[in-house]
């Protein structure tokens, strides 16, 4: 069942908009990434704005954010993602920043087997803090140190099964494997459960865009042909 929805979510087109604006009837869905600190989770984010990998950089203090244009089906979602940045102990994330959110990529890092550890901390604070239909992705990052691998697959999967957390995936913010993926992911995901409430939403938008429409076409009536009248005679 879950693996059927995975392989119908992957096959689902999808485009990514150059443009950062957004119109009024296009939905914005809020992610967050958390995880200890180094894990690479500014790199990921990086990597997906910019396509390009940050070996050396500074720590940023407060929250930063990145933002991604998905269309899918004719629709238009903003993912505004959100990166921790510089506050990475689970006691020092205010609850504005899991307030709304509704996808969380829980960050570790595949060389380090603390920041896989230290997960069921970062779980259980979203637990208290998100809203309870909250999309869970689980990301291993630094995949291409393999050498270095101290936390196996299967022991992520372990772990995804037991919190209940939707999907894993392993990352490279280097080679950029797998970066796309996971936030289109999302975005389908997303779409996928607010479909019905997308639909609902999306007609009612037409609805009202038919009545302004009609009401300009009342006013033209009203106006344009009395107007070329009183102009013509
Ligand atoms: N080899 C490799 N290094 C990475 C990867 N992602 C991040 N790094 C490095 O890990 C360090 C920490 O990354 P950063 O994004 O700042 O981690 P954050 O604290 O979780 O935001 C940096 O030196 C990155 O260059 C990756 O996928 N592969
Ligand atoms: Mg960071």
């Amino acid at each position: 069942m879950r693996e059927q929805l995975i392989a119908k979510l992957g096959q689902m087109p999808y485009e990514i908009l150059q443009s950062k604006s957004i119109s009024y009837q296009d939905f914005l869905f809020k992610l967050i990434i958390i995880g200890d600190s180094a894990v690479g989770k500014s790199c990921l984010l990086h990597r997906l704005t910019t396509n390009e990998f940050m070996e050396d950089h500074e720590v940023t203090v407060g929250v930063e954010f990145g933002t991604l244009l998905v269309k899918l089906e004719s629709q238009v979602f903003k993912l505004q993602i959100w990166d921790t940045a510089g506050q990475e102990s689970f006691k020092s994330i205010t609850k504005i920043f899991y307030r709304g959110a509704h996808c969380i990529f829980f960050a570790y890092d595949i060389t380090r087997q603390e920041t896989f550890n230290n997960l069921r901390h970062w779980y259980e604070e979203v637990m208290a803090q998100s809203e309870p239909d909250i999309i869970m992705f689980l990301v291993g990052n630094q995949k291409d140190r393999e050498a270095n691998r101290e936390v196996s697959k299967e022991k992520a999967e372990q772990f995804r099964q037991e919190k209940g957390i939707h999907f894993f995936f392993e990352t490279s913010a280097k080679s950029g494997e797998n970066v796309e993926n996971i936030f289109i992911m999302a975005a389908k995901m997303l779409y996928y459960n607010f479909k019905d409430k997308i639909t609902q939403m999306r007609e009612e938008a037409l609805q009202k865009k038919k009545g302004n429409s009609q009401r300009l076409n009342n006013k033209k009536d009203a106006n344009g042909p009395a107007n070329s009248k009183s102009k013509c005679c």
